[in-house]
């Protein structure tokens, strides 16, 4: 009998030496100690002890059972600390660490510039006016008095959706809306999205953005035009800057110009930026043609009014003096966190 339970005794303590976690440790507590538990066994088979030889029996199985709870506890008082400073040592904290910093987002030198014009002229009392970028054929052309004969409308100029339906090329088919709704006068603005059928490089892009403006009033001259025109470009460019208009083409408007700014850079001697002439080209302008005002219902005996559109890109890029236009598509935050 004593033989029996010293065997059983090395059997628990050598699987106890080699047990790796604490799930094990249990199973070989119930394996010896546990209610069918070898040392139970064991026990049960008192009743065939002789009575003499019981009380020193028992001790040998308390003895038994005292070493192997020994070593048991023994075990798992080791293993909880290994596993605890283990878990400690993975929490640590380094708190002289430098607090992450976060990525703070950039307004876009569009959006900049778009905000910039949008103040002046609102602060000249303009309305500012969005429009759908999917425009009908005629609010795109024909009430802007461009032919269907005209070049724009080549299917090399104008991206098709339908026959009648396409992106639009401009956004005067906003100017178009809002005259058409017959409210005057009209002082307005209307910037957004443009398409125009362009390999992306340097300088085009088959989508940029347009802002164009519209004043429609009893007695509007071209000297309002002018006048308007010298302000806003004052307040873009400076305090020093003056406006040159000089005679072009618009099937909208007439007359028409275009109208160059004095070179920001050099103040007008003349460097890089304006190609030596002294002066930047920056919009296109003119009085609107009497026959668009009548085909949206405006009476052209009774008003007059003028129009311009600026490249919005074309502001951002001469502003921020960036080079190259595809930087404004490719919103690269660190091109971005630069403005
Ligand atoms: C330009 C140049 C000249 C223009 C004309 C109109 C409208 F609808 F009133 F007829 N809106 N915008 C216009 C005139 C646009 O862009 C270079």
């Amino acid at each position: 009998m004593k033989e029996k339970l010293q065997q059983i005794t090395q059997k628990a303590l050598a699987q106890i030496s080699e047990v790796e976690s604490l799930d094990r440790l249990n199973e070989i507590r119930v394996a010896f100690l546990g209610k069918k538990g070898e040392l139970t066994e064991v026990m049960k088979g008192m009743r065939d002890v002789p009575a003499e030889e019981r009380p020193s029996v028992g001790q040998w199985v308390n003895e038994a059972r005292s070493s192997i709870e020994a070593a048991l506890e023994k075990v798992k008082e080791n293993m909880t600390a290994k596993l605890r400073e283990a878990k400690l040592l993975s929490e640590v904290i380094d708190v002289t660490l430098p607090a992450k910093k976060n990525n703070v987002g950039h307004r876009h030198p569009n959006t900049i510039a778009l905000e910039e014009v949008e103040r002046i002229f609102v602060g000249m009392g303009y309305e500012v006016v969005e429009g759908p970028e999917v425009e009908y054929d005629y609010y795109n052309f024909e009430a802007l008095n461009i032919p269907a004969n005209h070049p724009a409308k080549d299917e090399q100029d104008t991206f098709y959706i339908g026959n009648d339906i396409l992106l639009r090329t401009q956004t005067s088919p906003v100017q178009v809306r809002t005259m058409e709704k017959g409210k005057l006068p009209i002082r307005m603005i209307a910037p957004g999205r443009v398409y125009r059928p362009a390999e992306l490089h340097a300088k085009h892009s088959p989508s940029f953005h347009q802002i164009e403006g519209l004043v429609i009033d009893k007695n509007i001259t071209f000297a309002d035009l002018k006048g308007t025109l010298a302000q806003f470009a004052v307040e873009l460019f400076g305090p020093d800057t003056k406006v040159k208009f000089r005679p072009h083409h618009f099937p909208f408007t007439e007359p028409s110009a275009e109208v160059d700014v004095t070179c920001f850079k050099c103040g007008g001697k003349g460097c890089r930026m304006c190609k030596g002439s002294g002066w930047i080209e920056i919009l296109g302008c003119g009085m609107v043609h009497p026959r668009v005002l009548e085909m949206s219902g405006i009476n052209p005996d009774e008003y007059t009014g003028f129009a311009f559109g600026v490249g919005l890109e074309r502001i951002a890029l001469l502003k921020y003096e960036i080079d190259d236009m595809r930087l404004l598509y490719e919103n690269d935050t660190r091109f971005l966190k630069q403005f």
